[in-house]
């Protein structure tokens, strides 16, 4: 009898030099992987359901510092690099994306303070965080202010040793669960770009309200919220950087944090991949198992060469992302739109490899299908990417460089 193909069996052997992921890489994914498939993978269905915040998956994922892997050591947190972090992520989505967000969410809150904000300020906030006893979200999108992210309302006024935010953000992750926010706000009307600045928000700070989870057709488990401020009175030291200096913070840290949306994809649809090689060799029609037909052969080749292509792009734009170099806008905006236009277009095809079962519940491609959608959306749409890196096209050309950027 035909045995059928495990997920384990499909992994690839990521071996190490040039080009490929040297071991310690390797390690931290077989660390991550059997975490992920002992812990979180018999959760993901029922997070899914329930759409509730998962605080058992943040706590396992806390006990081993994967739930917000990029706090330095010094602020007690376990220093891991832009590439470990994109196969921590990657890794949790293979399985459940919404529990990937976990220590998606708590990189993109945090980086600002990490890119921009005084010791002191890092100092009071990041242990908490990497110690799990709390979680930090980004709050930059407004009601009239998504892809035109300068267009943002939300206002921060200065009163003596204060400053009173007023305005509605919406679509911030995890809003509600984290106790802490990044958030970017008005503070020179007259000052464009240059009149945005960045603050450290407080859950139960007085003037904050979150509105009611809105109802996705994914990542279920990752709460999505509004914030309402209406005269809520923060500390001045609560501001990121210097004034004015926060729209350009907020497009430095999504340049960073579009690299663990790409992982987040790959992850997906790695996911998907390895539970269609798993039914098609099981699933028999015409007296064999589907994979003997050369059709869904080729699709799960198809599957594979794109989800290979987008981990390769990923991990280049990880190292980009480690280095802080100018290229990073540019390759962190490639391997966000591609590996989430791979993930929709694999994910898609494994429910079709699936039949009528993959339309179902029984089975988990549908799932990451659904999950799939918002990674073309979220950090960015992928019309905001193409605008980001066909900008950075021209610009290139106009200076006269030509050939592969870096
Ligand atoms: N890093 C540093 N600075 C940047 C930057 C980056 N990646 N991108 C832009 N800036 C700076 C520019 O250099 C410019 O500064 P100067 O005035 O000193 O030259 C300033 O910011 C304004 O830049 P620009 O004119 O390009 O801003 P636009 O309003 O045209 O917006 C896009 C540019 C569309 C790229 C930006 O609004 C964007 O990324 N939107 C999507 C927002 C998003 O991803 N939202 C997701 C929700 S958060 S999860």
């Amino acid at each position: 009898m035909r045995r059928s193909i495990e997920p384990s069996e499909v992994a690839m052997d990521p071996g190490s030099g040039p080009f490929l992921l040297p071991a310690e890489y390797a390690a931290v994914r077989d660390a991550v992987r059997r975490l992920a498939e002992e812990r979180i993978a018999p959760r993901a269905a029922e997070i899914d359901r329930t759409g509730e915040f998962p605080w058992d998956v943040h706590d396992v994922l806390a006990r081993s510092g994967f739930h917000a892997p990029r706090i330095p050591e010094q602020y007690g947190g376990s220093g891991a690099d832009a590439l470990a972090t994109a196969v921590i992520i990657e890794e949790i989505a293979r399985v459940c994306a919404a529990s990937s967000l976990i220590p998606a969410v708590n990189t993109l809150g945090t980086l600002p303070l990490l890119l921009a904000g005084a010791h002191e300020l890092c100092a009071r906030y990041l242990p908490l965080v990497a110690k799990g006893d709390a979680m930090f979200s980004y709050a930059l999108s407004e009601p009239e202010a998504g892809s035109d992210a300068a267009a943002m309302t939300t206002r921060a006024v200065r009163d003596g040793e204060w400053w009173v935010l007023d305005g509605v953000k919406r679509w911030i992750s995890n809003a509600g669960e984290s106790r802490f926010y990044t958030v970017f706000a008005v503070t020179d009307p007259d000052a464009g770009t240059h009149g945005i600045s960045a603050f450290v928000v407080e859950a139960d700070d007085p003037g904050l309200s979150f509105g009611p989870k809105e109802r996705k057709l994914g990542i279920r488990g990752s709460p999505t919220r509004e914030m309402s401020f209406a005269g809520c009175r923060i500390p001045e030291w609560r501001i990121i950087g210097a004034p004015g200096d926060g729209f350009s913070l907020a497009m430095r840290t999504l340049d960073h944090t579009r690299v663990t949306i790409a992982a987040q994809a790959v992850g997906i649809a790695q996911g998907a991949l390895d539970a269609a090689v798993g039914y098609t060799s099981r699933r028999e029609q015409f007296g064999q198992p589907v994979a003997e037909f050369q059709g869904v052969r080729f699709t799960l080749a198809d599957m594979a060469m794109r989800i290979e292509a987008a981990r390769a792009l990923t991990y280049v734009a990880a190292a980009h992302s480690e280095r802080g170099n100018g290229d990073l806008g540019y390759f962190g905006a490639a391997a966000k739109c591609f590996a989430s236009d791979v993930a929709m277009a694999v994910t898609t095809d494994a429910v079709q490899l699936f039949g009528g079962y993959g339309y179902t519940q029984d089975y988990p491609v549908e799932r990451m299908m659904r999950d799939a959608k918002i990674t073309q959306i979220y950090e960015g749409t992928n019309q905001i990417q193409r605008v980001v890196i066909g900008r950075e096209v021209l610009r290139r050309a106009a200076s006269g460089s030509s050939g592969p950027v870096r």
